[in-house]
């Protein structure tokens, strides 16, 4: 049997790219650059599969460009804003992520914001690394202490979850709003809140796990900063276009918002350089599921969904 034709996008996990070969006949962008459109659209007509990451925009306006030949879009990651899914449906072709899997790695990534944030990591590093470290004062570098203090959490899903486990460790207060108020087994004690401003009242650590619709678009707004209590520290590990960028700046600058942790960005690559400014606003580069444990795993699933759909089933995460 002719094995089905297999694009991935990028430089994914040696073990993922192993499998991928013995299992397909697979073209690997081994240059690493991001996928543009007419690459997709010349892809929709040679392979049966992608796998692509966040970095390959699925627009309305490309997938109209596809041809006939492309069944099936298997995410890598969890997040699909950058698939116009109505579109993908409308053309017949399935679309999967992988969900589960990064969880952890990201949550830990959250903690790491959380912390350095809250505890001037970026100012830190540099007077040490710098050798301008000339001096010490109990005055010096105090920050906000996150045990036992309340943790605000907008997305209470899998990634929202973790966290919260991670975050119990440190014996916060967890609330949480969502959607839907989860299960008990799922909250854990986490208190629900059932509108975004009753839970910014009291979030003195405020992180970030929905996912970007045209609804959470600049969620966090300069009105919603203002509800957060004073110094408050703000972590996004989901996706930049949660918050209004300079609506997170005039926070800071005003004191209601004490430091910021950010693993996403508006525009991705390059960030935000007006936050370079802002040494108490601790940036990471889009890392959160960056491990190898995770990596292999995100590639794993994308190709368990693959061989599932080639099987004539349904993949376990068709969206
Ligand atoms: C990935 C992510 O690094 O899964 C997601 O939605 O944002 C990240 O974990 C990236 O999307 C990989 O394609």
């Amino acid at each position: 049997m002719t094995k089905p034709r297999l694009w991935i996008t990028r430089r994914l996990s040696d073990a993922t790219l192993e499998r991928a070969a013995r299992d397909y006949d697979v073209v690997v962008n081994y240059d690493d650059t991001p996928g543009s459109a007419a690459d997709l659209i010349a892809a929709s007509h040679e392979f049966d599969a992608i796998i692509p990451c966040h970095s390959e925009h699925f627009t309305a306006e490309v997938v109209a460009q596809f041809g006939e030949r492309l069944k099936i879009v298997a995410n890598h990651s969890v997040g699909v804003d950058h698939c116009d899914l109505p579109a993908l449906k409308a053309r017949g072709i399935a679309v999967t992520n992988t969900p589960d899997v990064l969880s952890d790695a990201t949550a830990e990534i959250a903690m790491l914001l959380m912390l350095g944030a809250a505890r001037h990591a970026v100012a830190g590093d540099r007077i040490v690394r710098t050798g301008a470290w000339d001096s010490w004062s109990p005055a010096f570098m105090v920050g906000k202490q996150v045990t036992g203090a309340r943790l605000g959490i907008i997305g209470m899903g899998r990634v929202g979850q973790a966290f919260a486990a991670k975050a119990r460790g440190f014996g916060m207060d967890i609330h949480y709003h969502n959607r839907r108020q989860v299960s008990e087994a799922e909250a854990q004690g986490a208190q629900f809140h059932d509108t975004v401003e009753s839970l910014l009242g009291v979030a003195d650590f405020l992180s970030l796990h929905c996912p970007a619709t045209p609804d959470t678009v600049d969620l966090m707004n300069s009105e919603r900063f203002a509800m957060l209590p004073q110094g408050a520290v703000v972590v996004n590990t989901a996706r930049g276009a949660l918050i209004d960028e300079d609506a997170l700046m005039a926070a800071i600058d005003s004191g209601q918002v004490m430091a910021a942790g950010l693993d996403c960005f508006k525009v991705e690559p390059g960030g935000n350089p007006d936050f370079a400014a802002y040494d108490n606003i601790f940036m990471l580069p889009h890392i959160g599921s960056a491990t190898t444990r995770t990596r292999d795993a995100m590639g794993f699933r994308a190709l368990d969904n693959l061989d599932a759909f080639f099987k004539g089933e349904t993949p376990g995460d068709k969206l």
